[in-house]
């Protein structure tokens, strides 16, 4: 019987989570469920959920925890026959209890890059808002500018891009996200992976996902 790989990756805001998550999808093929892109696509559709989330979101706050944990049981309830990548979900050790009293995870992924680093980028970040699709003036420009690559519809910076909030979510994920690190490494699942570009980690992630998601047992 196969069994399916089930991993989250952890990340101060703007350290590359959904950008490493992007060539883990491409490369490996697992299912991608990115707590933030869930809470902004309830916001645009103006859910109940959608509402009370935004209020949180653009001021850099974290979403209680009931709500998101039964937002994302219900969406990994979903996935029966997939393996999956958590992206933003946990964030707080009640989030990461919760979770691990239902399922077994076989890694969580730690990034690492300054905080002066993440400042610098998320100024530039521009979001296709239903899609998730993400992009740097610089980094990773749209072939066209303000527009998404896929649908041609605009772009835009998400409200919580702004210097204020980024530094809260900052402080946010120092205090209450990276305890976390902790947990997971008393668990022996935990896998760091420091640098200041994407593009100088990913080889390192995909060298340690090749090397490890076989031996685990995943479909690949
Ligand atoms: P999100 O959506 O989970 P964050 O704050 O965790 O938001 P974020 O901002 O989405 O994380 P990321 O995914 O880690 O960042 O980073 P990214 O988008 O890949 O990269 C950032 C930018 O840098 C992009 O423009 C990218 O192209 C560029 N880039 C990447 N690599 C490089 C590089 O090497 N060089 C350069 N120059 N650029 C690069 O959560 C949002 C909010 O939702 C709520 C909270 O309010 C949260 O603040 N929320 C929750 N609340 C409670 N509990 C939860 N579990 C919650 N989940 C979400
Ligand atoms: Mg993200």
């Amino acid at each position: 019987m196969s069994k399916f790989f089930k991993m989250i990756i952890l990340g101060a805001p703007g350290s590359g989570k959904g950008t490493i998550s992007s060539r883990i999808l491409r490369d490996f093929g697992l299912k991608h469920l990115s707590s933030g892109d869930l809470l902004r696509s309830q916001v645009i559709s103006k859910t109940e959920l959608g509402v009370k989330a935004k209020a949180f979101m653009t001021a850099g706050k974290l979403v209680p925890d009931d709500v998101m944990v039964k937002l994302i049981s219900e969406e990994l309830a979903k996935i029966t026959s997939s393996s999956w990548l958590l992206d933003g979900f946990p964030r707080t050790r009640p989030q990461a209890e919760a979770l691990n009293k239902h399922e077994k995870l076989d890694l969580v992924l730690s990034l690492e890059v300054p905080n002066e680093v993440i400042i610098d980028r998320l100024k530039c970040r521009w979001t296709h808002l239903p899609s998730g699709r993400i992009y740097h003036t610089e980094f990773n420009p749209p072939k066209t500018p303000g527009k998404d690559d896929v649908t041609g519809e605009d772009l835009v910076q998400r409200e919580d891009d702004k210097p204020e909030s980024i530094r809260q979510r900052l402080d946010l994920y120092e205090s209450s996200t990276k305890p976390l690190k902790d947990f997971y490494e008393e668990l022996g699942i935990l896998q760091v992976f420091c640098g200041t570009e994407s593009n100088e980690i990913w080889p390192r992630v995909h060298k340690y996902l090749q090397n490890h998601l076989p031996a685990l047992g995943g479909p690949f």
